[in-house]
């Protein structure tokens, strides 16, 4: 059976998108369990004297290797959110990924995007045409991408929300994508062999600039040390696909 709750208790917010997005790939998708090395399916560390928990939730389908939800709270004081959906690179199909960070209450950072993995940076037609049709939404504050940012599509919603009113838009932004993304993913065919040598160098690309975040990276590396962090972001977060029939 499949295990769509969170164990941990979370801050709400966290529970909340984690359960839209566990309860949306369970009723639109047919999900099996994607393995992941025992020891990392929970994990607890030190952060500055305080507990950290990791729970990880995997699955995959025919069209994703692997969709990975985790929740990571220190304390109190920090929780968060994290979400990728990586396609199989038999398919031409953009990266799904959000993260959430809430740190003493106030959410600090929220973005989802579906990101392109052409090495021209274009998202498949048929996404392009759903994704217009979206409503605008304004922010009150827009973040900043990062330097390793432009993996990003130019949907992308990064923003610290000032309000209820705008984590409800976020939450709503991330079930209209997932919409979007379950929907136009089953219809998708898998791509020529030409093509899926570059469907499978995207989401190189995006997983190598992924690991190039650096406040991911600390939260990790004062909790488990610099070694554990960057075995757990190359097998765990952001791992390098390979294709299957290779
Ligand atoms: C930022 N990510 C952060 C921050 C923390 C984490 C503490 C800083 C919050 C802030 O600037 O307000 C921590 N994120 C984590 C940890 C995990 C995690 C510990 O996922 C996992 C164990 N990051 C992703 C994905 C995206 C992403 C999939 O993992 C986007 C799809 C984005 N996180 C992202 C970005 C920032 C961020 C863009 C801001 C980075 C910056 O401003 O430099």
């Amino acid at each position: 059976m499949i295990k769509t709750q969170l164990q941990v208790e979370q801050h709400p917010l966290i529970r909340q998108l984690a359960e839209l997005i566990l309860n949306h790939w369970s009723e639109h998708l047919h999900l099996s369990p994607y393995i992941i090395p025992s020891e990392l399916g929970y994990v607890e560390g030190r952060l500055d004297g305080e507990k950290l928990t990791i729970e990880n939730h995997c699955y995959q389908t025919t069209q994703f290797r692997k969709m990975h939800l985790e929740s990571a709270k220190v304390g109190k004081t920090l929780n968060i959110l994290h979400c990728v959906m990586f396609p199989n690179p038999e398919y031409e199909l953009p990266i799904f990924g959000c993260d959430m960070v809430v740190g003493r209450g106030e959410v600090s950072a929220a973005i989802a995007d579906l990101s392109p993995v052409n090495t021209d940076k274009t998202l498949p037609v048929n996404y392009q045409q759903a994704l217009a049709q979206l409503t605008p939404i304004t922010f009150t504050q827009v973040r900043q991408l990062p330097e390793w940012g432009d993996i990003f599509s130019k949907y992308v919603v990064f923003i610290r929300p000032r309000n209820s009113q705008e984590i409800e838009a976020f939450f709503e932004r991330i079930a209209e994508l997932l919409r979007i993304h379950t929907s136009l993913a089953q219809q998708t065919q898998p791509s020529t062999k030409a093509k899926q040598e570059a469907n499978l160098a995207g989401q190189h690309y995006y997983c190598n600039k992924q690991r190039q975040n650096d406040k991911t990276r600390r939260v990790l590396e004062k909790a488990f040390g610099a070694k554990w962090a960057e075995t757990y972001f190359n097998t765990i977060l952001f791992d390098l696909p390979r294709i299957q029939s290779c």
